[in-house]
């Protein structure tokens, strides 16, 4: 359905969108939701480019700390503001979590304080999930930062009593109410943004991935790279190398291949890190190659959180012809326990990531 209308380069998102809906009315308000995306990401990339002028007053710290206790920058704090605004607006979500709030936040109100706020409005199909920017520790040195969202249906899959939410949910039941424990494998849709040379929009419905870029003379996203396939080999790898000693033996194993050649493709890689993920997996989709934050002995299960940065990631990857695996399982069949849990990932090129699998088979 996507290819016949909407591989014509050049064409904004928001006719994408228009043409997707008019195809499929059963999206339609998925595709609203992708109108409200489209309006943040732009605002967010103005916000992060001037960011660094003397004039701005989005620099440096909020003085809060977030539930993952890192110090929240001020930028943290207002582009989560403007993602949760422009998506509550849709009035298609019931329901959003972020990297910055520390239980669901339901739409009615602000982030709750308590699981028990959560307010679930009958008829909002989308539950969004996302991390408003990624890699923000990045923004002052002018490195790429990103926006990472996955948005799923509301399944009424959770058996908890909603009775529950007015007195004494745990957050575990008001997480399972807020349908934010879904496997990656619900996702309906996964986006991100990309502020760097140039502001890039990927996303993926189901159906392949596109990347629009963002012309800011006309001031929309246009479509510069439809269905896109990752390179099935490839010989750059992208990790932090000063936790190798901490990885897993098969990992291990398999990255010193690739640095000396001795690998399965028996090809010398070279090493790409920006420490920055919408970064690196942009690139990773582009050029081919592996992205991973893989689990150590300090760290089992890694840095990056499942819900909306290792899932949303992992369904785009996948989309595009890759693999997304812990080592041991596939990412996107992977079911959160609890909203900011972390996940071991390691995803790229088809053939690369086959060779972890093995590897890790093997041991
Ligand atoms: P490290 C940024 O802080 C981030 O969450 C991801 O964007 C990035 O891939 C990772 O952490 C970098 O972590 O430990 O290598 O600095």
């Amino acid at each position: 359905v996507f290819d016949e209308v909407c591989d014509t380069t050049g064409v904004t998102l928001t006719r994408f969108m228009n043409e997707v809906a008019m195809l499929n009315p059963e999206i339609r308000e998925l595709t609203t939701l992708f109108g409200a995306i489209d309006t943040a990401c732009k605002a967010m990339s103005n916000l992060v480019k001037r960011s660094q002028l003397p004039s701005s007053q989005t620099l440096g710290y909020q003085g809060e700390v977030n539930v993952q206790g890192e110090d929240q920058k001020k930028l943290d704090v207002i582009t989560n503001d403007l993602l949760k605004r422009a998506l509550r607006f849709t009035g298609r979500l019931g329901v959003l979590a972020s990297e910055e709030e520390d239980v669901p936040v339901d739409l009615i109100g602000s982030a709750t304080s308590d699981a028990r706020e959560i307010v679930i409005e009958e008829g909002e199909k989308y539950v969004a999930v996302f991390d408003p920017l990624d890699g923000s520790s990045n923004v002052d040195a002018g490195i790429p930062t990103g926006t990472i969202i996955g948005i799923y249906e509301h399944d009424d899959s959770c058996e908890v009593d909603p009775e529950c939410l007015a007195d004494d949910c745990t957050e575990q039941e008001a997480q399972c109410l807020a349908n934010t424990l879904q496997p990656g494998t619900n996702l309906v849709a996964a986006a991100y943004c990309l502020y760097s040379s140039s502001t890039f929009l990927a996303l993926t419905l189901g159906n392949g991935v596109y990347i629009f870029t963002l012309d800011e003379t006309l001031g929309e996203f246009v479509l510069s790279k439809p269905q896109v396939k990752i390179p099935e080999d490839c010989k750059i790898y992208s990790m932090n190398e000063a936790n190798l000693e901490k990885w897993d033996a098969p990992l291990q194993k398999v990255v010193k291949g690739w640095r000396e050649g001795t690998g399965k493709s028996g090809e010398r890689f070279s090493s790409r890190y920006i420490g920055s993920m919408v970064g690196d997996v942009h690139r990773t989709l582009l050029y081919g190659g592996v992205f991973g934050y893989p689990g150590d002995t300090k760290n089992p299960n890694g840095k990056l959180r499942l819900l909306y940065e290792g899932a949303p990631m992992s369904f785009i990857m996948e989309q595009a012809g890759g693999l997304s695996t812990t080592g041991k399982e596939r990412v996107m069949e992977i079911t959160p326990e609890y909203v900011h849990q972390r996940v071991p990932v390691l995803m790229g090129s088809k053939n690369a990531i086959q060779e972890v699998i093995d590897a890790y088979a093997a041991e």
